[in-house]
């Protein structure tokens, strides 16, 4: 008999053997000890957090995740065809969350009866456990195994345990979280793990009329300010931090020349926090900012090109009606 299928890999210990939470405190240290203050987005994503998230996609002004479901819905058919066309494939989700937009391709692959697997990746151990079970309901003859981990690690893991073809999934515009040298990084090293025959699918938000922008950053019932502060609670709860959340206010801002959302925490007082896992005492002046965010807007061309520097060809870019949103499908020769 066939071992079965580990449901979930868990990647999140870190190889040293140091535990999350001590590299989340050495980040914290080293950005709130910087001349200009930063806080790295890739920790908005605890349980709390993630939910968060989800209630963002759920606003009316957060136009993203619309605009992609429409590119993937009215897409659908071209999009998983394109994959399926070379035999068996790993289709592996970057960032899968709750996969409600990669679901459409999912069930518009089976139903083309291609043949794959999913496997999705995320920082979430949390989103991935339920993203598993809900597949089990909905799709139960689809083989899943999540990976809980961080992308790089997540890649090498994969690159010694699936073999076939792969087809790369990097959806909702998480790549815009980067700045220009880091998605270039970032790409080249999904690269380097791919093989010809192999593709990427990349989501971007489009450049727009920047109060459209502004709008989905600045939600006025404020669950994109909650977000942004569960840093600061997330900070109290697992370094043993003292930040006064009404101490501090959301603050985001677009900026058209760079096609830049930035995302800032801006202390309302002079004030003064300590961080019990590190020891450390840190001061804020009144309206002094935390960087806690970039969200990079796109034009095609920026978006081919960051493909071509990385060793990827356009193969089709696949867009919704209103030019909204974009992703693109880059293929490895
Ligand atoms: C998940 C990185 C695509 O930048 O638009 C949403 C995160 N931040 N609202 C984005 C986010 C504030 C989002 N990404």
């Amino acid at each position: 008999m066939k071992a079965p299928i580990r449901p979930i890999i868990d990647l999140s210990l870190k190889a040293d053997g140091s535990t999350d939470t001590a590299l989340f405190a050495r980040d914290v240290v080293a950005g709130l000890s910087k001349k200009q203050k930063t806080l790295s987005s890739r920790y908005f994503y605890d349980a709390t957090g993630s939910k968060l998230f989800q209630q963002i996609m759920a606003l009316p002004e957060y136009y993203l995740t619309r605009c992609e479901f429409d590119v993937l819905t009215e897409q659908k058919q071209a999009i998983s065809a394109r994959f399926g066309s070379d035999g068996f494939f790993h289709l592996i989700d970057l960032g899968a969350g709750d996969a409600l937009k990669t679901k459409i391709l999912l069930r518009e692959l089976y139903q083309q009866q291609q043949e794959f697997d999913y496997v999705p990746v995320d920082i979430s151990g949390d989103a991935m456990l339920h993203l598993t079970h809900a597949l089990q309901a909905e799709l139960p003859k689809v083989k899943v195994q999540a990976v809980v981990g961080e992308y790089f690690r997540a890649l090498e893991w994969l690159q010694e345990h699936k073999h076939e073809r792969k087809v790369v999934l990097f959806l909702g515009s998480n790549i815009g979280n980067f700045n220009k040298d880091e998605s270039l990084a970032f790409l080249k090293v999904i690269r380097s793990y791919l093989k010809a025959g192999d593709k990427l699918l990349m989501g971007l938000d489009l450049r727009k009329d920047p109060d459209t922008i502004l709008q989905a950053y600045n939600d006025p019932t404020g669950v994109t300010a909650a977000f942004n502060l569960n840093l600061l609670e997330r900070i109290n709860r697992e370094l043993g931090g003292n930040f006064v959340l009404e101490n501090f206010r959301h603050f985001a801002t677009y900026n058209p020349l760079e096609g830049v959302m930035r995302s800032f925490l801006i202390s309302k007082v002079k004030q003064q926090v300590h961080l019990a896992a590190a020891d450390q005492t840190f001061t804020f002046d009144a309206w002094e900012a935390i960087h806690t965010e970039n969200s990079h807007k796109y034009t095609l061309e920026q978006a081919q090109e960051m493909g071509k520097a990385c060793g990827f060809r356009t193969e089709t870019v696949f867009q919704d009606q209103q030019g909204c949103f974009a992703d693109v499908l880059f293929a490895v020769e």
